[in-house]
């Protein structure tokens, strides 16, 4: 058997060397207190252990599967060392629950300003995703100034954040440098209705010479509609039911500022409908900006998967409709955040052309943040 004293501190030091020392199966053959002359002189005498432990290299070959010799030889003065640990681990305990208390009262009296900003973020009914980041970064900001948060800098905290999310997002109505406006969407989402009241606003606030084409053959009514317009405007419109249509029609009217592009509102949960639509009104060499017309009285979750169907059209901004059929403007924030698209108008009636509202990034803030008249 191979023998060896050690003297330690405590009975956790002991054990952990006589584990490196000597192996797992390393026996204690006795314990005892000892005084250690210590500090000036060897004036002070700390108290010690001596740890005599033993291990047997042929036992281990032998018996390979008994327990460790630690758990079988338990000498009296040995528990008493145990308990002594145990009295110590307590003792840590009790010092951590008393930590833990104080943090608790910290957190209790410090934020009212964090409680104000995280209640007022979920109020908001962002999506929560934004919520999320905009939670870390306020409070990665409250935590640098360290100042005293009245509401009105909660808000303005949150609107500085919103305000550098949009940096890039193109809000604001047409601005003519694209000669191709086309609408695409689902179906009675209102594309025909809100063309008319674009196509207005370009004849008699910008005095633009307009024309329209349609790709909507699937109704007569929906070709009879557009008509009706484009014959109060004095302008021509073309009906095409294939690529070669459109793209004559497109050359036909390459002399007009504008050009009003209406699509079917077909099944776009049909992967077709939406191949056939884009080879429909394939890329020409105009300029050309796309709309993606959603109604504000649809869920959010089927807007986000209508988006996802349309993204083949290559969406440039949103055009929302029927803000007056609606009280719950919170998928406005949520698409615009989500798809990091703007938005160029918003309509909110039936009335050609008074029922149309251009998007500013100003009003949209207001939106999200619920503020008064935020769309008018
Ligand atoms: N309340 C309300 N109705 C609208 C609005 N825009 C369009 N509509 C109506 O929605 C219906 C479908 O419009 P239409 O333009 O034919 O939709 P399209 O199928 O997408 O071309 C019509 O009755 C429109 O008058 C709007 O902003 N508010
Ligand atoms: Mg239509």
């Amino acid at each position: 058997m191979k023998v060896k004293k050690f003297t330690v501190n405590t009975m956790a030091e002991g054990l952990e060397k006589i584990r490196k020392d000597l192996g797992p199966d390393a026996m204690i053959l006795q314990t005892k207190k000892t005084k250690k002359a210590t500090g000036f002189l060897g004036l002070f005498k700390k108290e010690q252990l001596e740890i005599m432990a033993g291990v047997d290299p042929e036992a281990k070959q032998q018996k390979s599967d008994q327990p460790p010799a630690f758990q079988t030889q338990t000498s009296s003065s040995e528990l008493e060392n145990m308990q002594q640990i145990i009295t110590q681990l307590n003792e840590v305990k009790g010092l951590m629950k008393e930590k833990r208390n104080n943090l608790h009262r910290q957190t209790e009296t410090v934020p009212t300003d964090v409680k104000t900003m995280i209640e007022r973020l979920h109020n908001m009914e962002l999506p929560a995703f934004l919520i999320n980041e905009m939670t870390d970064h306020l409070l990665s900001r409250w935590y640098k100034e360290s100042e005293q948060l009245r509401d009105s800098k909660v808000t303005e905290w949150i609107e500085e954040y919103l305000t550098s999310k949009l940096e890039g997002i193109s809000f604001g109505g047409i601005t003519f440098n694209n000669k191709l406006i086309k609408l695409v969407g689902p179906t009675g989402v209102g594309k025909t209705t809100t063309i008319a009241k674009l196509a207005a606003e370009a004849v008699l606030k910008h005095k633009k010479q307009v024309a329209f084409i349609t790709t909507d053959t699937y109704r007569i009514a929906a070709i009879e509609q557009l008509r009706t317009y484009a014959d109060i405007f004095h302008a021509p419109l073309e009906v095409c039911y294939s690529a070669e249509d459109y793209q004559q029609a497109v050359e036909k009217f390459a002399h007009y500022d504008v050009i009003f592009i209406d699509t079917a509102g077909r099944n776009y949960r049909l992967e077709e409908n939406i191949k056939e639509l884009s080879s429909v009104t394939k890329a020409t060499d105009f300029p050309t900006e796309t709309f993606l017309v959603l109604s504000l009285t649809a869920k959010v979750e089927d807007m986000k998967e209508i988006y996802e169907q349309f993204t083949r059209m290559d969406i440039d901004r949103f055009l929302f409709t029927k803000i007056d059929e609606t009280s719950n403007l919170n998928a406005v924030g949520e698409m615009v955040f989500r798809f990091q698209k703007g938005i160029a108008y918003m309509t909110n009636g039936q009335e050609v052309p008074e029922d149309l509202k251009e998007m500013t990034k100003e009003k949209f803030l207001n939106i999200v943040l619920k503020k008064d008249s935020a769309y008018v």
